[in-house]
C-alpha cells in the first residue's frame, strides 16, 4: 500500500481524477498479481453509505482491457436522465436537487419474502463487486464504465420468487419537486423498465450502487441504478425505488410512448436499425470526432454469455 500512495503522490493533487487512482489500482493490481483492499482507494472516496466506505474486490467479469475507460469527466457530464431534462447536460446541472438519503428500495409482488431495505442494507446483506462493462446507447454511442454493483440474481434469490414471477418490473422514483424533468409530461411518470426473470437471474445483471471506486454519482443514477450490459442504455433505469416481481411482461416506458421504435427486449443488435438510424456502428464517447466510428457486436460483446437466452426467437420482431 505504501508503493501505491507514493504512485498517487507523483500526480499533482490538482490533476488527480478518480480515473488517475483507478488505473494506478488497475496496473498495481495487474503488476503485482494483488488484490489490493480498502485502504488506498477510500483516501479519496467520499461516500455517503457507510456501507460502501469498504472497497469491493477487484472482479473483471469480462476481459476489456484492450478498451480504454470512458474518463470520470464523460460518464457524469454526458448522460440520459429525463426527470432532470432532455439534454445531454441537464442531469450533471439539475440532479443534485434530488435528495438519496433516505432512500428505500422494496423488492415485492410474487416472492415468498417481500423485502424493504435501505441502501446500507442491502449492500450488507449482500457483497458488493466490482465489473467493468460496455454500456451502449440506441442513440449510437457507447462508453466503458467501471461499475461497482450487486448481482440483482443474489438479491432476487433473498426474496425465492414464487412460480407466477415470469417478469421484473423496476420502477424509478417521482418526486417532480426534486426532479424537474417531471414537471414536463414527455413521459410517463415515474419511469419504468423491465426483464424477463432469466435475464434479470443473469449473472451479468446488477445493480449498481457506485463507479469508479466511488458512490454513484446522481446523475448516473444514485442511490441504485440497474446495469444490463447486452440491452440498449435505457433498459439500465436510474433511481430505482421498487423492484415487482409479476406474472406479465411488463409494458417500459418508452415501449408505452413510441412502441414501434421501442420494443421489450432492446437486445444490443446491429443487424436490426431503429427506424431512425442506423444501429449497426457507435462513437466511442471521449474518442475524437474524427476517429473512426466502432463496429457494434451484437448483444454489446456479450454474446456468448447471453444468446442462449434468445434461441429460436425471430429478433427482427422481438426487438
Ligand atoms: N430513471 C431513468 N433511468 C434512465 C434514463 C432516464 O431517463 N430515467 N435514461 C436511460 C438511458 S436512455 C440511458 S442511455 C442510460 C444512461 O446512463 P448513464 O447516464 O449513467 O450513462 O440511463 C437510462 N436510465
Ligand atoms: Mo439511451
Amino acid at each position: 500500500l505504501e508503493f501505491t500512495m507514493t504512485t498517487f503522490k507523483k500526480i499533482p493533487s490538482s490533476e488527480i481524477t478518480p480515473e488517475h487512482i483507478y488505473n494506478d489500482r488497475r496496473n498495481f493490481i495487474k503488476n503485482l498479481g494483488l488484490i489490493l483492499s480498502s485502504t488506498a482507494l477510500s483516501t479519496f472516496t467520499n461516500t455517503g453509505f457507510t456501507a460502501l466506505n469498504t472497497l469491493p474486490s477487484f472482479i473483471q467479469s469480462k476481459d476489456l482491457s484492450n478498451e480504454k475507460l470512458t474518463s470520470f469527466k464523460d460518464i457524469t457530464s454526458y448522460n440520459n436522465y429525463y426527470e432532470f431534462g432532455t439534454s445531454k447536460s441537464d442531469p450533471q446541472d439539475h440532479a443534485h436537487l434530488l435528495k438519496i438519503d433516505p432512500w428505500s428500495i422494496s423488492i415485492e409482488g410474487s416472492v415468498a419474502k417481500p423485502l424493504k431495505l435501505d441502501i446500507d442494507e442491502l449492500i450488507k446483506l449482500i457483497p458488493i463487486e466490482e465489473r467493468i462493462y460496455r454500456l451502449r446507447c440506441v442513440e449510437g454511442w457507447s462508453m466503458v464504465i467501471p461499475w461497482i454493483g450487486i448481482p440483482l440474481n443474489s438479491l432476487l434469490k433473498k426474496v425465492t420468487p414464487t412460480g407466477n414471477a415470469k417478469y421484473v418490473e423496476f420502477v424509478s422514483l417521482k418526486r417532480p419537486s426534486e426532479m424537474i424533468g417531471q414537471k414536463d409530461d414527455m413521459l410517463d411518470w415515474p419511469y419504468t423498465e423491465g426483464l424477463r426473470l432469466d435475464e434479470a437471474m443473469h449473472p451479468l445483471t446488477i445493480l449498481a450502487v457506485g463507479l469508479y471506486g466511488k458512490v454513484l454519482p446522481k446523475q448516473n443514477g444514485a442511490p441504485i441504478r440497474l446495469v444490463v450490459p447486452w440491452k440498449y442504455g435505457f433498459k439500465s433505469i436510474k433511481a430505482i425505488t421498487k423492484i415487482r416481481l409479476v406474472e406479465k411482461m411488463p409494458i417500459s416506458t418508452w415501449m408505452k410512448a413510441n412502441p414501434k421504435e421501442y420494443g421489450f427486449y432492446s437486445n444490443v443488435n446491429p443487424e436490426v436499425d431503429h427506424p431512425r438510424w442506423t444501429q449497426a456502428t457507435e462513437r466511442r464517447i471521449g474518442e475524437s470526432l474524427l476517429s473512426p466510428r466502432l463496429k457494434t457486436q451484437m448483444f454489446n460483446g456479450y454474446k456468448e454469455e447471453v444468446a442462449h437466452l434468445y434461441q429460436g426467437m425471430d429478433l427482427n420482431k422481438n426487438f
